[in-house]
């Protein structure tokens, strides 16, 4: 018997963007460095995430070694057409505010204590229950999920997750008919977590991060917990051991390193939207026709496919983030 080994898609080396793109970009670098002069506060990380110290191996000792050879890709989110993005670009340009202000986290991420990790669910349900990420495994069917993901800064990747949908936990603790929005708390310790830095002060922001949905938006097939990426468990940059992962809203929607979940009658208040609800609404979707009040949505650049995000592919935003099955909901 002959054994072939299939590489996952994400295990090929990402195809690079064609030369005369290339070529392009590069005609358009000095026009973008322009318009995208701007774009140093959009990117403020940029200029400072590639420091000497960033070898490869260091960032491969962030990776956990617990890998789940047997998990079946879904049929339906197969990332059929996309190019996934290579680990080394989505592992550390990462946005991570309780490690720090700018992309580059990935090593102050390890700080994250993620040891006998408790996730409690609780609130308006039948079944409370408080999960550690071995419960989570064995009791959920772990899929692997190719998902497009799109922070509301405008920058975009395609991303392997590995998790189960949300819609099997609210099955396991039966939400009572009272519950209509689900708040996700993320882990905060100050004596772990140094905030921003920069001139936020950090006692002043709604510390733990957290997000909400409204129980219809949790119970979409395609709303999905996340307790890996890329085959392997979360890395605590990605928001170990469970985070969230809601494909058609911007980024920020997905809180990470949850420990816990509530469902509640109505609508909790959130970190982002406390901080800025002008340019962090509730709903969140990603949508090309509304514009950040500081930047258009209308065109998005895809992570690490250049050597500055100003260079970086783009290419036009699609309304949901191109999960047109959400429209329902809205
Ligand atoms: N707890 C917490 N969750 C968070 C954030 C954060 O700062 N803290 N940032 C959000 C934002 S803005 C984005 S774009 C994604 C980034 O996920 P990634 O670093 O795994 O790509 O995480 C989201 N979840
Ligand atoms: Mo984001």
């Amino acid at each position: 018997m002959v054994f072939i080994r299939i590489p996952k898609p994400w295990q090929i080396e990402s195809q690079p963007i064609t030369s005369e793109t290339a070529y392009w970009h590069r005609r358009r670098f000095l026009k973008n460095m322009a318009a995208f002069g701007i774009g140093a506060t959009v990117f403020p990380s940029m200029s400072c995430s590639r420091s000497g110290n960033e070898s490869g191996s260091e960032l491969s000792q962030t990776i956990p070694t617990r890998t789940f050879p047997d998990i079946e890709r879904s049929a339906i989110y197969s990332g059929e057409g996309l190019t996934v993005t290579p680990e080394a670009k989505a592992s550390r340009y990462n946005n991570f505010y309780e490690f720090g202000g700018t992309k580059n986290i990935w090593q102050a991420a390890q700080a994250l204590p993620t040891d006998n990790w408790k996730v409690e669910v609780t609130g308006l349900v039948n079944h409370p229950q408080t999960y550690d990420l071995d419960d989570l495994i064995k009791q959920f069917p772990l899929e692997e999920r190719i998902y497009r993901f799109r922070c509301v800064e405008a920058w975009a990747m395609v991303v392997p997750w590995l998790g189960f949908p949300m819609r099997s936990l609210i099955k396991a603790v039966e939400p009572q008919s009272k519950a209509k929005f689900v708040r996700f708390t993320s882990f905060y310790d100050p004596k772990v977590c140094p905030g921003p830095g920069g001139w936020t002060d950090t006692s002043q922001l709604p510390w733990p991060y957290t997000e909400s949905l409204r129980i219809e938006e949790m119970a979409h097939d395609l709303a999905f917990f996340a307790v890996g990426i890329y085959g392997h468990l979360l890395p605590k940059q990605h928001g170990a051991p469970l985070r969230m992962v809601m494909p058609w809203k911007y980024g920020f929607k997905g809180a990470k390193s949850i420990v816990k979940i509530e469902f509640m009658n109505f609508q909790p208040s959130t970190f982002w939207n406390t901080l800025v609800p002008d340019e962090y609404g509730f709903e969140a979707n990603v949508d090309p026709n509304i514009p950040h009040p500081r930047w258009t949505q209308a065109e998005e650049r895809l992570l690490g496919t250049g050597i500055h995000p100003s260079v970086w592919h783009r290419q036009p935003t699609l309304l949901y983030n191109g999960y047109s099955e959400v429209a329902s909901l809205y």
